[in-house]
């Protein structure tokens, strides 16, 4: 059903602002009268839809500036499909009483698993090794040695939630685990270094996973990739912004650290040809929680939180 069904007819009005999974756009569609981007595909429809909408669904990648979030004046609540909201200006939001909702906790899992698969891939040399076979190279001689995993020093940009759940899993390969976050975590017994750039230069695996944002744009600098140094490994499943992208390829293209695994990019989806080009990356399309199971859970929460504020019952999960 669309916004122009007339059964969608009296129903509140959705505005979803990214190309959201098909199931949860199925359920959006059963539920209410929904605008699909329809500020970028017809913006002359919008500007009368506008006044209407009174929900907006978006992704962990939505952006959502105080301009926007002014055209809809009847705007009570965005729901995010993802657990990353940096995208929303959400102090625009609170001053207009907008409320905002995430999906926290059910990808922690699926992210953390990922940090790890870019670990081993980047280390192991995992996607190299299988076009080494498949190139048929292999009857030529073996591949050259990788790097051991188990047991070396990994840092945790950002202990929170996602954070931790890597911790769990880094501990299982009897890693040695030390992290940085805006504040100590005691009781997590983890060593805690005050900078990301003091953490680095105590790791060979730095994993960032802290919310983007004003806040931590280019946190990962030229510094910080020094501080890793040439035997040590990047991996990035937070945002791209976090990374000081060129930076990070001048350190990559120079050999001044080891290799990275990226999920997450500063353009995407574009990626710099220059990283395309290089051997000692392994780069993934921002798939930290791309697998079925987790993006149902995701769905059910982002859809949850709509159906339970107009059905007038508390938000599953506002943002903090
Ligand atoms: C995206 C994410 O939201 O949760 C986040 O913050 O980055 C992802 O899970 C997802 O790709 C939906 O677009």
């Amino acid at each position: 059903m669309s916004a122009t069904d007339p059964a969608s007819a009296g129903r509140p009005e959705v505005l979803v602002v990214a190309k959201l999974w098909a199931p949860m756009m199925e359920a959006l569609h059963g539920a209410f009268r929904v605008h699909d981007r329809l500020h970028e595909t017809d913006p002359a429809a919008f500007a009368a839809v506008a006044p209407r909408v009174r929900a907006i669904a978006a992704s962990g990648e939505s952006k959502l500036p105080r301009e926007m979030i002014a055209r809809m004046p009847a705007l009570e609540l965005i729901s995010v499909f993802g657990v990353g909201y940096d995208g929303i200006d959400v102090a625009a939001a609170r001053e207009r009483g907008v409320a905002v909702t995430n999906t926290p906790e059910v990808l922690n899992d699926e992210v953390a698993d990922l940090a790890l698969a870019l670990v081993l891939s980047v280390a192991r040399r995992i996607p190299q090794a299988d076009r080494y076979v498949r190139d048929g190279r292999w009857p030529g001689g073996p591949m050259p040695l990788a790097r051991k995993v188990s047991g070396a020093r990994l840092g945790i940009v950002g202990l929170g939630r996602i954070g931790k759940a890597i911790a769990t899993r880094a501990q299982a390969f009897g890693m040695e685990i030390a992290y940085t976050a805006r504040s100590e975590k005691p009781e997590s017994g983890f060593r805690y270094l005050p900078t990301p750039r003091a953490l680095a230069a105590e790791v060979d695996f730095l994993v960032v996973i802290t919310p983007g944002g004003a806040g931590t744009r280019k946190l990962i600098d030229a510094e910080v990739l020094a501080a890793l140094g040439k035997n040590g490994y990047l991996i990035n499943v937070a945002r791209g912004s976090v990374v000081d992208e060129s930076a990070l390829i001048d350190a990559l293209e120079a050999g001044t650290i080891a290799g990275a695994g990226l999920d997450v990019f500063e353009q995407e989806p574009n990626v710099p040809e220059r990283l395309l080009r290089l051997d000692n990356v392994v780069l993934t399309p921002h798939v930290g929680s791309a697998t079925w199971q987790t993006r149902q859970a995701m769905s059910d929460l982002a859809f949850g939180n709509l159906e339970a504020h107009f059905a007038g019952r508390p938000l599953l999960s506002p943002v903090p």
